[in-house]
């Protein structure tokens, strides 16, 4: 009876853990590579190798789609015009241009539509999404290269969750600073509270 108690804990811990830590993934277009441990690592998220192959995205009418474990979110991409960015390339802000920024006040999928105000066609790019969910900024890098024409970029993977319309630029509350953390704090209290709650139900449950 112990041993189902304990395992019924264990599971609740585990279950708690993966909705704390998903964060947020990259659905569209592939990225370098997701690992959950290393998000939090500039500037790719724990991957500093560029894909072996890019992703062909247009000029006019390419996004980014994300999945968010946040209700509530700000985000940036950047892009930089290189064929093999090293990781302190991604320091110099002076080749990091800004191709989106914005926000999300609803969770799962958003369509984060990109602007390449002065990239040229057939430009290989690394766009990198910086994403602020409220405990610590979380990263994820595309290798593409900016065509003219896409034909393999599939357009029908822009989705809203919250249903709202996918074409315009300009995104939803709240206001854009995917530097800031001020809006950190709400959110890590919560899971601090939640987790506390599981641990106390946990030694309850094992010491009747
Ligand atoms: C930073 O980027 C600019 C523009 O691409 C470049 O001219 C400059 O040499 C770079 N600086 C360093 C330290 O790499
Ligand atoms: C873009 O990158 C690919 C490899 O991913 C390379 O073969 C190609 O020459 C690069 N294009 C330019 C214009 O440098
Ligand atoms: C594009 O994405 C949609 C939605 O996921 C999928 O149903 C469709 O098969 C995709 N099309 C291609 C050509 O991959
Ligand atoms: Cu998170």
């Amino acid at each position: 009876m112990a041993g189902v108690r304990f395992a019924c804990c264990v599971a609740l811990l585990v279950c708690f853990q993966t909705l704390v830590s998903a964060h947020f993934t990259l659905t569209y277009p592939s990225s370098r590579g997701f690992d959950d441990t290393k998000e939090a690592t500039a500037p790719c998220g724990g991957f500093d190798t560029p894909s072996a192959q890019r992703v062909q995205i247009p000029l006019d009418g390419a996004f980014i789609e994300i999945n968010s474990g946040h209700t509530s979110y700000t985000y940036i991409v950047n892009a930089l015009a290189k064929n093999s960015p090293t990781v302190a390339d991604f320091s110099n802000t002076s080749s990091l241009v800004q191709v989106a920024q914005g926000g999300r006040a609803y969770p799962q999928a958003a369509c984060l539509p990109l602007a390449f105000n002065d990239i040229k066609p057939n430009t290989n790019v690394t766009l990198q999404v910086v994403y602020n969910g409220g405990d610590g900024l979380l990263y994820q890098c595309v290798d593409a290269v900016v065509v003219d024409a896409a034909p393999s970029f599939n357009k029908t993977m822009c989705v809203n969750a919250d249903g709202s319309d996918t074409s315009s630029v300009s995104s939803s509350a709240p206001a854009a600073s995917a530097t800031g953390t001020s809006a950190s704090q709400g959110s890590t209290t919560q899971m601090a509270y939640g987790l506390t709650f599981i641990v106390a139900v946990c030694i309850s449950v094992l010491l009747v």
